[in-house]
């Protein structure tokens, strides 16, 4: 058996039941295969595989709580250590009744990667509780928030481990997380990003993960000669992800015709009218289907059928696993030509090999939503700095590391035989720098 087989099934056995987090080992192993195979003695004798799949930690911890009517409640909280070894461990803290182990060990697998690319000194980690924050009042959030961070911030730090936003996780989360740690622990410092701007937060975080989507879809056009304008994208998702690609596709002068959430999606043949699913998901934390009542003309579909529209591009940006084999056969059908992941490792593994097997443009999470990241190091550069910079100045080193994500991941493709397969090229380029860094630090 090849090293990268023997670590995959290690892997399987060692974490059963864990099938996302199989699942993007699998993908990653799977695209290293030909720079291990070069190296192989050296990587087996250091264990790099077997160190890379193993999360330097993970802290599980109870989170009591009291609900509106008096009554405690119970969630369990995570936070999964992955790899430091090129800066602190660094990703979001997801807050969905669906958040288990399993999750956030592939998220936080993935997180590695993704900062790798992004080329800033950030290590990969991930958290989160199955706490549901749908339908709960501002207070039972704030509850929830002070419990979850009475544990957690005695294993974060500026310089340790930032936690940021991910699905459930926004300005409000933050805000209630970032009070609390100041509270116990007395520091004003840059623990958490995604802050308010009042206290220390970044201009451009809240768009720059759906920015730096689109900064990734022209870019991807620009090497096939095409351009976004006048192009039909439709978008899964109504959450942060989902508005800020809406907002820059929509200034590249594409035309978003639909989103959804987890009841179902909305088509509008005229282009959403971004200002109308702010109000209703930003103001009101309102469902998407409240859009047909402002717009008559559009379409309101119950369930899961976004991927039958016809566009030219898609952009899943919901959650994992959300597009499937038979989805990414309707969307070539219906000639659709390019998919960028919004979401992490939205496309199940069937999905992605047909889109490369099948000339569908294809460019990964770990590679096409980093700009989230990325702009999150940015806002701890300012906090450690102890300055903020304008929104252009953010939003063009935003820019600029999207370009050099592309190139990075167009690169490693090229090299290693695969010219356009980005799934390998982000794989291999994102790889290559955690290793180096791993294999100059020793067995740690
Ligand atoms: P939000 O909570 O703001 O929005 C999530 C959206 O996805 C909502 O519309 C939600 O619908 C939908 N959704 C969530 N879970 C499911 C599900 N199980 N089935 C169907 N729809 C679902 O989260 P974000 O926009 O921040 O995150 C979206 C994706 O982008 C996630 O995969 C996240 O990991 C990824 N990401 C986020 C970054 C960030 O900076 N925020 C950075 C990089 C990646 P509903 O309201 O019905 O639940
Ligand atoms: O998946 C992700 O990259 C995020 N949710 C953003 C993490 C961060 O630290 O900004």
């Amino acid at each position: 058996m090849s090293y990268v087989d023997e670590v995959y099934a290690k892997v399987v056995a060692k974490n059963p039941g864990e099938c996302e987090f199989h699942q993007a080992v699998k993908e990653v192993l799977d695209s290293l295969k030909l720079v291990i195979e070069a190296n192989e003695e050296k990587y087996r004798k250091e264990a790099i595989l077997e160190r890379l799949v193993e999360p330097e930690r993970i802290i599980t911890f109870r989170v009591p709580w009291v609900d509106d009517k008096g009554q405690a409640q119970v969630n369990r909280g995570y936070r999964v250590q992955f790899n430091s070894a090129i800066g602190p461990y660094k990703g979001g803290l997801r807050l969905h009744p669906s958040v288990n182990q399993s999750i956030l060990k592939f998220l936080g697998f993935e997180q590695v990667f993704k900062n790798s690319l992004t080329g800033l000194p950030i290590g990969g980690g991930k958290g989160g509780s199955d706490f549901d924050p749908k339908g709960k009042s501002d207070r039972e959030v704030m509850a929830f928030c002070q419990s979850f961070m009475t544990e957690l911030y005695k294993y974060i730090g500026a310089d340790q481990d930032v936690p940021a936003g991910d699905i459930g996780v926004g300005a409000r989360e933050i805000g209630y997380l970032y009070g609390q740690y100041k509270k116990i622990t007395g520091q004003y410092e840059g623990v958490l990003t995604g802050k308010g701007l009042a206290y220390g937060g970044s201009l451009a975080r809240t768009q720059a993960t759906g920015y730096g989507l689109v900064y990734m879809v022209v870019e991807m056009l620009k090497h096939e000669g095409q351009e976004l304008a006048d192009k039909t994208v439709i978008i899964s998702g109504s959450g942060n992800v989902a508005i800020y690609a809406t907002e820059k596709a929509q200034q590249y002068g594409a035309k978003v015709v639909a989103l959804s959430d987890s009841n179902g999606y909305i088509y509008d043949k005229d282009g959403i009218k971004l200002d109308i699913v702010k109000e209703i998901k930003e103001v009101r934390r309102g469902r998407i289907k409240e859009y047909v009542d402002q717009v008559p003309t559009a379409v309101y579909t119950e369930g899961k059928g976004i991927w039958t529209i016809p566009c030219d591009v898609a952009l899943p940006c919901a959650t994992q696993n959300e597009l499937n084999l038979d989805d990414a056969k309707t969307l070539k059908a219906n000639g659709c030509i390019l998919v960028a992941e919004g979401a992490n490792m939205p496309s199940t593994r069937e999905a992605t090999d047909y889109y490369l097997e099948n000339g569908i443009l294809f460019m990964p999470g770990k590679a096409a939503n980093a700009g989230g990241v990325a702009t999150s190091a940015l806002e701890m550069t300012q906090n450690s700095e102890r300055l903020s910079w304008s929104f252009e100045e953010v939003d063009e080193k935003l820019h600029d590391i999207m370009v050099n994500i592309f190139a990075k991941a167009a690169d490693a493709a090229e090299r290693y035989g695969v010219p356009g397969n980005y799934v390998a090229g982000a794989n291999i380029a994102g790889f290559e720098k955690v290793v180096d860094a791993m294999m100059a630090q020793g067995i740690v």
